[in-house]
């Protein structure tokens, strides 16, 4: 059976990066959306959910991710500008409660910009003074 986000991985394919996408079957972050992995959620609404990770850079360190699979931001917001929206809602919630709202939003898309995972997520990074070297 088709799970239900296949459509908008094939939007995802014609407007991304073919090569370097997940599809859902074999996507970690869509398994964490459906149960069938384990995660420590932190915040969710109807279409996104919130989760800690693995390996934080700093005291609050939450990816957001929307339910259905695309494989970056751009993708997300060509196909779904709502769920974007409601993905950043999720991501001001979190910040409110784990660093009083004052938080960076990262979304890196592609290998270069270190994007290892092709479910777009925005990482919510606060808790502490950031600095600024991304390179
Ligand atoms: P990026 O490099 O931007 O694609 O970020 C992927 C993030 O996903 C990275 O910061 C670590 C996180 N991550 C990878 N595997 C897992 C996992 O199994 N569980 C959780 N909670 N996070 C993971």
């Amino acid at each position: 059976m088709a799970r239900a986000g296949w459509r908008p991985v094939l939007r995802a394919a014609r407007i991304g990066r073919i090569g370097v996408m997940s599809l859902p079957s074999d996507c970690l972050f869509c398994q964490f959306v459906d149960g069938s992995l384990e995660t420590e959620v932190v915040g969710q609404n109807q279409k996104a959910i919130a989760f800690r990770d693995i390996n934080p850079q700093a005291p609050v360190h939450v990816l957001v991710i929307p339910r259905e699979h695309y494989v970056d931001v751009a993708a997300l917001a060509a196909a779904d500008p709502e769920t974007l929206a409601d993905l950043v809602a999720l991501a001001q919630e979190v910040a409110l409660v784990e660093a009083d709202g004052e938080y960076r939003l990262i979304f890196n898309s592609g290998p270069t910009a270190g994007q290892s995972v092709f479910h777009v997520h925005g990482h919510v990074i606060g808790g502490t003074k950031l600095g600024w070297t991304p390179a």
